[in-house]
């Protein structure tokens, strides 16, 4: 800035002058500056190694030694002043600069928080889990068996050989034969046809291959039929198929324990069920099992059509030609059986008026439970 100047003219009134200029400019642009960053950057350029105050005492050295020691004390005085204008200044950008941020970033610690929505457990799924704790407080315990399921396991070891009539009472849904699928899961050899599962019996099958007596198993799982739809009918819903085997089981002991179960499930200790004789025939004698229609309190609705009563499994005591099937010998052991249909119990236990409800997608519906 005054340097080229000065190379030229040794004097110290000049060098006095140009140290009041150096103090105005600084001062001035000092009073504009609203930003720390180039609060530093001017610093520099004034009081830095190659500033020009520092340039000024560079030139000051060549003065004669009257002059020198004049212009020298004013160029420190100086440079003290604007050191402390300059820090003065930045202290206090700083300290607005940290209230802003303080206000800016300000919260409200007391205030409650916003809640991340959570996803939840379906109907079904925490009414299975509700029915297999208090199968599991009686000793049941929970098995598995596979929703592609061949012929054999579905009906011929359930005593309900091709062409038998029976057949009919299930709606099946076959899968085309595919032999790098059947070599998986389910072998198809021996086993007939592949098909989706029409209930959960098949697993009492698949369990009493593997296992002696005495047990208590349960089994819920997804079935599938091929029928049409109506408030109380899915193609696809779920099952809880429960066996107990041993020495001397009865009919008793299976009223005993169901009503058990839909006494614990429902809260309610006067639940009232009725066994009506039934056929199928892996059982003798086979029965079914309604449940006194909560919905409507048995004044008729569409989830009991009208009847007062749900239809909620079917059951009885195991065949003897079951045992055969499986191996065991006919007559040392007695057991009886059970399919539940599970959706039923949830739309009794939620008040539910429609099975389709279930798989609608609709959250407005999901989001109640
Ligand atoms: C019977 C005797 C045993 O020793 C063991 C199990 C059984 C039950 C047999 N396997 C069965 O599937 N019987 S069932 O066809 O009557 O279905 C059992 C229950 O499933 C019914 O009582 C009903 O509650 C439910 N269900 C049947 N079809 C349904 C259905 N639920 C919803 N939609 C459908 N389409």
């Amino acid at each position: 800035m005054f340097a080229g100047r000065l190379r030229v003219r040794y004097n110290d009134e000049i060098m006095l002058d140009e140290l009041k200029k150096i103090e105005q400019s600084a001062r001035e642009k000092l009073a504009n500056m609203g930003d720390i960053d180039a609060t530093e950057v001017l610093k520099i350029q004034f009081l830095g190694r190659k500033g020009a105050l520092s340039l000024m005492l560079r030139a000051i050295k060549n003065l004669p030694e009257q002059e020198r020691i004049k212009t020298g004390s004013a160029a420190n005085r100086l440079r003290q002043e604007l050191e402390a204008a300059f820090d003065k200044k930045l202290a206090e950008l700083k300290k607005t600069n940290h209230e802003s941020v303080l206000q800016r970033e300000w919260i409200d610690v007391t205030r409650p928080g916003v809640k991340t929505p959570r996803g939840h457990l379906h109907p079904l799924t925490l009414v299975r889990r509700d029915a297999e704790a208090i199968f599991h407080s009686m000793g049941f315990v929970t098995v598995e068996g596979p929703e592609v399921e061949s012929e054999r396991y579905n009906f011929d070891a359930l005593n309900i050989p091709a062409n038998h009539p029976a057949r009919d009472m299930w709606d099946t849904f076959w899968l085309r034969s595919n032999q790098k699928s059947q070599k998986s899961k389910v072998k198809s050899q021996n086993d007939g046809r592949l098909l989706l599962r029409t209930h959960t019996s098949p697993v009492q099958i698949r369990y009493m291959e593997t296992h002696e007596p005495p047990f208590r198993i349960i089994a819920p799982g997804r079935v599938f039929r091929y029928e049409a739809t109506d408030a109380s009918h899915e193609i696809q819903f779920y099952q809880l198929e429960g066996l107990m085997v041993d020495r001397h089981v009865s009919i008793a002991n299976f009223k005993f324990v169901i009503q058990e179960f839909l006494r614990r499930l429902f809260r309610k200790q006067n639940l009232e069920i009725r066994l009506r004789p039934s056929y199928f025939p892996f059982v003798e004698p086979g029965f079914e099992v309604d449940v006194a229609c909560i919905v409507c309190n048995q004044k008729g609705c569409s989830v009991c059509k009208r009847s007062g009563w749900l239809e909620m499994m079917g059951a009885g005591m195991v065949h003897q030609k079951v045992f055969a099937a499986v191996g065991y010998v006919p007559a040392e052991w007695t057991g009886f059986a059970f399919g539940i249909g599970l959706d039923r119990v949830v739309m009794m236990k939620y008040n539910i008026p429609d099975i389709r409800l279930f798989h609608s997608g609709d959250l407005r519906f999901l989001k109640q439970f």
